[in-house]
């Protein structure tokens, strides 16, 4: 499945999902292996660190020129068409697409070399507190594409005297060296728009900007997260060639003096932060099992999420959209001190991960907040510069969404003043075994000195370890008793302070981790055991504790 609801009916996809031909570069043994899928869950690559090659035999039907579509490959993937190079990509966390042209009806081969090594050329994937795991990780798409095709519609909703209205962007794409002469027709329910002739140069793009008004639609929100199908049809000379349907809702966020605003209404925000990692699948979790994670975290009395530090996949995105959870996600970067973020490759790679994950994710009405940079080298002026550079591209993006970074540099960070919304990561209970609220009151009396005055303020990060299973009357630390005692320190500080717009446990679920880097010293199993359920989502004790908390407020 590529997302939770169909988004063609005119054009012709389908998913290369199934069993594709593997080896690790240089071997010659054939294995078999599932797409998506991670190579880790074969026994002969479960540490495996390297370059494998995927490839599929095709049968194309018609002559034609096709679009390929990988929604994730990690890290990184080259992608050959009948041994041709037709794409290449970094990070595991953001889409791609390429076109094929002219393709000829019969069999054809795809490869794609995928590469989850690490080095000077992966300034984002290193070794770190969550493991990059390698494959084709997210759904494959192929589909039948005509000349003039549309290639993204970005749906901008907003209140006009109390009336739903759009801005509604529909991007065209001519892969033909001809002038093309197209028309549009885009729906929503009862409210159709349609245009006049466009014209989209040979080899070129046109994008239209289209307004309608929307009088009696429901708003998005999390109590009631009504979508909406909207539903666009490209014609030539009155003849339907391409489609996109796109899921929106109606809803604005905005930030008033320290408050958050969902439509108007203040709102506390109340989530986990969930890595996308589950026993045996590793990062490419199926459906059934995203839709466990989600009933489970609404079960604890959830309302938000945080895409801990990278773009989800489009699918666990489509089930926040269905089910009223706000979403802040950010870019890919964990923890990166100065040294990382001089890598050569650092800027450009942060700018690709920042450009794919808007452009792709802009219609999802849950995410209402865009962060970066977790936990990076924010006490320096060089880092600063990297940070304001990065909030000003989305900013450029897309100016309808607040901003936001979790910092864990205490009273030395001096980038405060650039985002819409700060936000601290403190680990009070766990790492340091300090006052819960005094630690609080210290901090935010710093953080509206430095720049976070008259700002919402979200505690991003807060929580503790605990391994599966391990009971102990003493609750000492690594037991659950004691991770369930150090939560609940916090949730009482934390939800019961007005200067506090939202709170995200780390973490929903225990994670891998890799071994290099030594997280092996400090990470016990080479897992991030502060879960409140382990890899296998078993609950800790500490679960209760968080269901009986947030059911409060
Ligand atoms: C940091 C970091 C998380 C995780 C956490 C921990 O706050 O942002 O990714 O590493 O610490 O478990 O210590």
């Amino acid at each position: 499945m590529i997302r939770l609801f169909d988004q063609h009916t005119i054009r012709k996809i389908k998913e290369l999902e199934g069993v594709w031909d593997f080896h690790g570069e240089g071997e010659d043994k054939l294995y078999k292996m599932p797409v998506p899928g991670c190579w880790e869950q074969h026994p002969q690559f479960n540490t495996y660190r390297g370059k494998g090659i995927y490839s599929k035999k095709l049968q194309i039907s018609e002559n034609g020129s096709l679009r390929l579509e990988f929604k994730g490959i990690s890290h990184t993937g080259d992608v050959y068409f009948d041994g041709e190079h037709i794409a290449h990509h970094y990070n595991a966390f953001t889409p791609f697409s390429t076109i094929v042209k002219d393709v000829k009806k019969g069999e054809h081969e795809i490869k794609v070399l995928v590469d989850n090594s690490f080095g000077e050329h992966s300034a984002l994937h290193l070794p770190n507190d969550y493991y990059t795991y390698g494959g084709i990780t997210r759904p494959v798409s192929l589909a039948a594409i005509s000349d003039t095709y549309i290639k993204n519609i970005r749906f901008k909703p907003y209140l006009k005297e109390g009336i739903w209205n759009a801005d509604v962007e529909i991007t065209l794409h001519n892969i033909s060296a001809d002038i093309a002469r197209v028309s549009l027709r885009s729906k929503l329910e009862a409210y159709e728009i349609k245009t006049d002739t466009i014209e989209v140069p040979g080899e070129g793009e046109v994008t239209v900007s289209l307004k309608q008004e929307y009088q009696a639609v429901e708003a998005w929100s999390n109590e009631n997260p009504r979508l909406y199908e909207l539903n666009t049809i490209l014609y030539i000379e009155d003849e339907p060639v391409d489609d996109l349907i796109e899921r929106v809702g109606f809803r604005t966020v905005e930030i008033e003096g320290t408050k958050i605003k969902l439509n108007g209404k203040e709102i506390f925000l109340k989530g986990f932060n969930r890595h996308e990692d589950y026993a045996v699948v590793g990062c490419a979790i199926p459906l059934q099992l995203m839709i466990q994670d989600m009933d489970i975290m609404q079960d604890m009395g959830v309302n938000a999420l945080r895409t801990c530090h990278y773009p989800n996949d489009e699918r666990f995105l489509d089930l926040c959209d269905e089910r009223g959870i706000l979403v802040w996600e950010e870019n890919h970067a964990r923890g990166l001190l100065l040294k990382d973020m001089q890598n050569p490759n650092f800027d450009k790679q942060c700018e690709d991960c920042i450009r794919e994950m808007i452009v792709n994710h802009y219609n999802h009405p849950s995410i209402i907040i865009w962060g970066i940079l977790n936990e990076c080298a924010s006490e320096t002026e060089e880092g600063r510069e990297k940070y304001k550079m990065q909030y000003e591209q989305i900013k450029s993006l897309d100016n309808s969404r607040p901003t936001t970074s979790a910092t864990c540099r205490h009273l030395t960070d001096i980038t405060l003043d650039l985002p819409d919304i700060v936000s601290f990561n403190m680990y009070s209970g766990w790492y340091k075994d300090v006052p819960v609220k005094d630690t609080n009151d210290k901090e935010i009396a710093w953080i509206k000195e430095a720049g976070g005055e008259g700002k919402p303020i979200i505690v991003s990060e807060f929580g503790a370890a605990a391994i599966y299973g391990y009971r102990d009357r003493s609750r000492c630390k690594w037991s659950e008793e004691r991770q369930a005692d150090i939560i609940e320190e916090n949730l009482k500080v934390y939800m019961n302070d007005d200067n506090i717009s939202g709170i995200f446990i780390w973490q929903f679920a225990d994670c891998r981790v890799t071994e290099e880097g030594e997280w092996f010293t400090t990470r016990a199993r080479c897992h991030n055991n502060k879960g409140v359920v382990d890899e296998y989502r078993r609950p800790k004790i500490a679960y209760d504790v968080i269901k009986k908390y947030l059911s409060l407020k």
